[in-house]
């Protein structure tokens, strides 16, 4: 059976990880059997969770983890799909996971003293207390860096999050009254869409990025449909650690 290893759940969403969530949603959209494995980053291939293994193969990248998937069990949810199709939802994946994704982490890493607390806490207190403390200073210097090297992290907050917002608006205008976002059918884009906007606007990481989302009616009920049809062990709103 597929092992995914991936952080352990907190916050009352699948993972705080929105990488962790697009696999685990992808998963359980093709109804493939798995087992979770809870893991920290540095036990990754590339120093990055989620990994699968499969057999005696370990795919890591949640781009090159649907890949793999697809091409070793088929392509169940976005065979339907048109080139058109095909291309839009490759742009909205983008904008998603290398965009709005950077100003999530801007929002846990580099923002307010109480978001940072909150996101130390749910990712290091697996750890023993002094570990726990020097993990989180690494860690800290080593995702500022990146974000740094993004781009983001060279502007303002309020410009980071006035972006953030543009892509907002762009996302809720696309999903409009559809189910999904390609249609009436899940995609593989549902899996990104769930996983970066649940850890925007449903977990307890206050900024003007989830008080904007929080604005967009489509998106919320969106969120928690995805939630109940694919976790339905998870209650929206709840906080279990
Ligand atoms: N492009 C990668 C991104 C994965 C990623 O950034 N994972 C984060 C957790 S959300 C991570 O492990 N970060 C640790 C680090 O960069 O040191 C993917 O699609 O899997």
């Amino acid at each position: 059976m597929i092992k995914l290893h991936q952080l352990a759940r907190t916050w009352g969403i699948p993972n705080l990880s929105h990488f962790c969530v697009k696999i685990e949603t992808y998963l359980r959209m093709t109804k493939q059997p798995y087992q979770v494995v809870d893991s920290l980053p540095l036990k990754g291939p590339r120093g990055k969770l989620p990994f699968i293994v499969d057999k005696d193969k370990k795919v890591s990248d949640s781009r090159l983890i649907v890949n793999y998937l697809k091409s070793t069990y088929g392509d169940t949810l976005d065979a339907h799909l048109s080139a058109e199709q095909k291309a839009i939802a490759k742009s909205f994946q983008r904008l998603l996971e290398e965009h709005l994704y950077w100003i999530s982490m801007t929002s846990r890493w580099n923002y307010t003293e109480a978001n940072w607390q909150t996101n130390k806490k749910a990712i290091f207190s697996v750890l023993p207390p002094v570990a726990r403390d020097l993990a989180a200073l690494v860690y800290r210097r080593r995702i500022n860096s990146q974000i740094l090297g993004h781009g983001i992290g060279r502007l303002s907050s309020q410009e980071a999050f006035d972006l953030g917002k543009e892509d907002i608006d762009a996302l809720a205008d696309f999903l409009a009254d559809k189910p999904y976002f390609m249609g009436d059918k899940p995609t593989s884009l549902d899996a990104s869409a769930y996983g970066i906007l649940v850890n925007t606007l449903g977990c307890p990481i206050e900024s003007p990025i989830k008080d904007h989302a929080l604005t967009k009616k489509n998106l919320v009920n969106y969120c928690q449909k995805m939630q109940a049809e694919f976790f339905p062990e998870l209650a929206w709103g709840g906080t279990n650690s």
